[in-house]
């Protein structure tokens, strides 16, 4: 909105030329995201005690029973705040940034109906495995269809190390992107499992992928550093600022103790933001390490299930995903969360450097 009403001002205003900068309103898209979470927080929470959105804790596995009654569905505080910066920041009519905030608030949508039939349901259950996939690729696949069909947009897979290796995917490119959002928006949601464990990386990663998006949306920059070049990608970033911030208000409350969960509302749609903003800016491969931790915990799912079958009951770890694991050895839930992030970070810090290692 500001871009569009205080940057045509510029001829009277040179000051408002910075309304024209990505960049200007990326940071502010991330401070705007940030403030309106942390200042809605505490409302936001009393609102869901009060509507009695709590989770429900079945079982006592980890001594998770304190956590009974934590409210949840706290996404939709991510949501809000990060629709609400990217309509005052961004660009709004740029397609790719439609685009990106229609599969986010879709996604959103599916995690909130899980949720919401969780909550009412006895047997605290949400929609089934089958329903809730089948609209997770119905939802992506409408969002890759249009994206393929953006002049602009191409269906070129590039891979890390090898500038000269991009082989034309064709059609078979929109079955590999599905594969990239659901298995994003799945293993956040695999994730989220102890205080700060889901977001903390959900930050890092988002932060990594502004760096991307921007860099894909600037033709010289990515020329220069010989990485994809997709014009008008670059206002994405303004999106990844913002969740950039909501992430960092959340945190503020589901930092260890944790005052609210975010809800499937909140891993399934940060997670499908994930995979399509690396679909964007055409780092799709470099999103295993980008999301590395997710990877980890995703793959500890299927090595446990796997070994389970196949020994007939026996198990790889203690308990899978991987942060049960730590849990059950004994491992402090802060410890673990913390510990994970740090691990994101020097993930990040090694997608980031595929930039150069070209
Ligand atoms: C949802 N949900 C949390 C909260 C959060 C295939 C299998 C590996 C699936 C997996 C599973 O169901 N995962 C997805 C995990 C739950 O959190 C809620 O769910 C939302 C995210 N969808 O936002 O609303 C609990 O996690 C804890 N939590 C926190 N802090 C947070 O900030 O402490 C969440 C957020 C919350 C709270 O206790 O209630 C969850 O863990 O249920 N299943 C599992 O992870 C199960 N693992 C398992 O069965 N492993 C077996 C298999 C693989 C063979 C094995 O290793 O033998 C565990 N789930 C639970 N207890 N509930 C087992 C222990």
């Amino acid at each position: 909105m500001f871009y569009h009403l205080l940057y045509p001002l510029s001829d009277v205003f040179t000051l408002f030329n910075v309304f024209r900068y990505i960049t200007f309103r990326s940071v502010y898209a991330l401070v705007t995201a940030l403030l309106l979470s942390i200042l809605l927080g505490p409302r936001f929470i009393a609102w869901l005690e009060k509507i009695k959105y709590r989770q429900n804790i079945q079982e006592d596995v980890h001594n998770h029973q304190k956590k009974q009654g934590t409210p949840t569905m706290g996404g939709m505080l991510i949501w809000g705040s990060l629709v609400l910066s990217v309509l005052l920041w961004g660009d709004l009519t740029n397609a790719y940034l439609w685009l990106t905030l229609f599969l986010f608030s879709g996604y959103a949508l599916i995690g909130f109906v899980d949720d919401f039939l969780k909550l009412k349901k006895k047997e605290n259950k949400g929609l089934s495995i089958k329903g809730k996939f089948l609209a997770q690729l119905v939802l992506a696949g409408a969002a890759v269809s249009v994206l393929i069909s953006l002049p602009g947009y191409s269906s070129t897979l590039y891979v890390p190390f090898f500038k000269s290796l991009q082989p034309d995917l064709g059609w078979f490119y929109l079955a590999f992107a599905l594969a990239v959002i659901v298995g994003s928006s799945n293993g956040v949601n695999l994730t989220d499992g102890l205080d700060g464990l889901a977001i903390g990386p959900s930050i890092i990663a988002a932060g990594c992928l502004t760096i991307f998006v921007y860099v894909a949306g600037h033709a010289e920059l990515a020329e220069y550093l010989q990485v994809a070049s997709v014009s008008g990608v670059g206002e994405v970033t303004v999106f990844c600022g913002a969740l950039v911030g909501a992430g960092l208000g959340f945190l503020w409350f589901n930092a260890y103790p944790a005052q609210v969960f975010m809800g499937d509302v909140g891993s399934l749609s940060i997670g499908s933001a994930l995979g399509f903003v690396a679909i964007l800016c055409k780092q799709e491969l470099v999103l295993v390490i980008v999301g590395g931790l997710f990877v980890i915990e995703t793959i500890s799912v299927i090595l446990q299930v796997g070994y389970f079958r196949f020994t007939g009951g026996k198990r790889i770890f203690r308990m899978a995903p991987l942060h049960h694991h730590f849990e059950m050895i004994g491992t402090p839930e802060s410890k673990i969360s913390v510990r994970f992030w740090i691990l994101s970070i020097l993930l990040a810090l090694i997608a980031l450097s595929t930039l150069k290692l070209r």
